[in-house]
């Protein structure tokens, strides 16, 4: 059987389905890991040998067959493309289910999760183009990460504030602030009516503002506030650094200074995400993710890894806060997609729903809720559509669309409580926000002149 592989090899017609990565007969255990890919295969290639390749270079395989396999239980270890079927309306194009064993991951690591899944085919010959669409990770799996340190019911108990959507802004301009100037954007933010400000994804350290200058005021700021308007606040400290050094001192500064939130970018990586997601556990802080760079992957529909992915492998890993699209903001993303992230952050339960890209039953074991933010290009006069698109578990969070504001900083803050205050109402008491959302707001700027501004 090996000489007879080797010929094949040698004579160039050795396959990867041919080394036990296509069985379509397999049915996938309840403990397998399965992802669903976009495949499109290079002209001539046939959808199943690239099935097959995908699924051998994404586990045990390499380009030929070696004489250490039968030194593995190598059946077991080997993924198996079991399903391949065209994408409808796209004829190049391919989804090709693979299962894999359980005990190709090590529990609890996404970093060891994404070297396989994705570490090595994205690159591949015989394909012009490959997508990461879903995966369905099974309960014994996700069982073996912490999750969300806080989550949405938590949090919420933290902060006091029930039965909406809270409402966050990111300081503008991004870059350029000096501290004291960018507490004062804090401040009228907070006590003009938001629950939080936002530090954004690019303001760490520069030159112009240090960040312990930054955190200080801030911190002075959102104290003040609190006194001024009896409620709690918070603001998103962007602890994002160049290593854990450095970032573990900037979080734990921002605790001592009595923030009850940090903030990290993406960019960070995996590894660096659940480091901080256990420092945020043990010091009962709210993290909070901005999902900067993703769509230098996410955003192509034949190639890259879906923003659904990124999404569970986030809720895993441990965020309490996710940026996960606004549908109607400056923003790509259409509202049956963006359905599907919000339901993957909030949901205990996940059915299969293809119209809102959910490939699989996807159940998250008790893991606590990650609270999605929506943010990008939104403003008051959007807030019958927020409410409705997305509920009360989320953050609408509006830079521009507060410190853009006619009269001001605190009067953009104020037309957006006001504008969701009178939105939950009419919700509350019944009425279709949908059709009647602009005379709602009419009927509250009468008595608010931020709001009619
Ligand atoms: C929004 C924002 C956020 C994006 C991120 C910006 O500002 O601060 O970074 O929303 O996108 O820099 O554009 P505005 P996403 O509110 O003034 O538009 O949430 O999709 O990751
Ligand atoms: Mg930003």
């Amino acid at each position: 059987d090996k000489r007879d592989r080797r010929d094949r090899y040698a004579a160039g017609v050795m396959k990867y389905q041919d080394m036990g990565y296509w069985q379509p007969d397999y049915v996938p255990k309840d403990t397998d890991v399965i992802a669903v890919f976009r495949i499109t295969p290079q002209d001539g290639v046939d959808p199943i040998e690239a099935a097959a390749a995908v699924a051998g270079e994404s586990s045990t395989a390499t380009w030929t067959v070696v004489w250490t396999d039968r030194l593995t239980a190598c059946d077991k270890y080997r993924a198996k493309a079991h399903r391949v079927e065209p994408v409808p309306g796209s004829p190049e194009s391919w989804f090709a289910y693979i299962a894999y064993d359980i005990d190709l991951f090590e529990p609890g690591s996404i970093a060891n999760l994404t070297a396989s899944i994705i570490g090595n085919v994205f690159g591949f010959k015989p394909l012009k183009a490959l997508r990461l669409e879903d995966m369905r990770l099974p309960v014994a799996y996700v069982k073996t990460f912490d999750g969300p340190p806080t989550g949405i019911v938590v949090e919420r108990e933290r902060l006091d504030k029930f039965g909406r959507p809270l409402l966050g802004a990111t300081v503008k301009p991004k870059l350029g602030l000096s501290g004291r100037n960018y507490g004062r954007v804090v401040y009228e933010a907070l006590k003009g009516g938001l629950d939080f400000t936002k530090d954004d994804e690019n303001i760490n350290s520069q030159p112009f503002m240090h960040w312990r200058d930054r955190f200080l005021y801030c911190m002075e700021a959102v104290n003040r506030a609190q006194a001024v308007t009896g409620e709690i606040k918070g603001t998103y400290l962007n602890v994002t650094a160049a290593t854990m050094e450095d970032m573990y001192e900037r979080a734990e500064f921002a605790k001592s200074i009595g923030s009850c939130i940090v903030m990290i970018d993406l960019v960070i990586g995996y590894t660096a995400i659940q480091s901080m997601s256990k420092w945020a556990r043990r010091n009962d802080m709210v993290l909070h993710l901005h999902r900067a760079g993703h769509s230098t992957y996410t955003r192509q529909k034949s190639h890259g890894v879906s923003f659904r992915v990124i999404a569970k492998w986030m809720r895993l890993a441990g965020v309490d806060h996710i940026h996960a699209g606004t549908v109607v903001g400056k923003l790509e993303g259409d509202p049956a997609t963006t359905k599907g992230y919000y339901d993957i952050c909030r949901e205990d339960f996940l059915p299969q729903r293809l119209e809102n890209g959910i490939f699989f039953d996807q159940s998250f074991a008790s893991l606590r809720k990650t609270m999605p933010v929506a943010s990008g290009g939104i403003h008051a006069g959007q807030m019958h559509q927020l409410l409705d698109l997305f509920g009360d578990d989320v953050v609408l969070q509006f830079g521009g669309g507060t410190i853009g504001h006619p009269m001001g900083i605190q009067a953009g803050a104020t037309a957006n409580r006001v504008a969701l205050e009178a939105m939950v109402l009419a919700r509350n008491e019944g009425r279709d926000i949908v059709n009647e959302g602009p005379d709602i707001l009419a009927a509250a700027s009468r008595h608010c002149t931020p709001l009619r501004q």
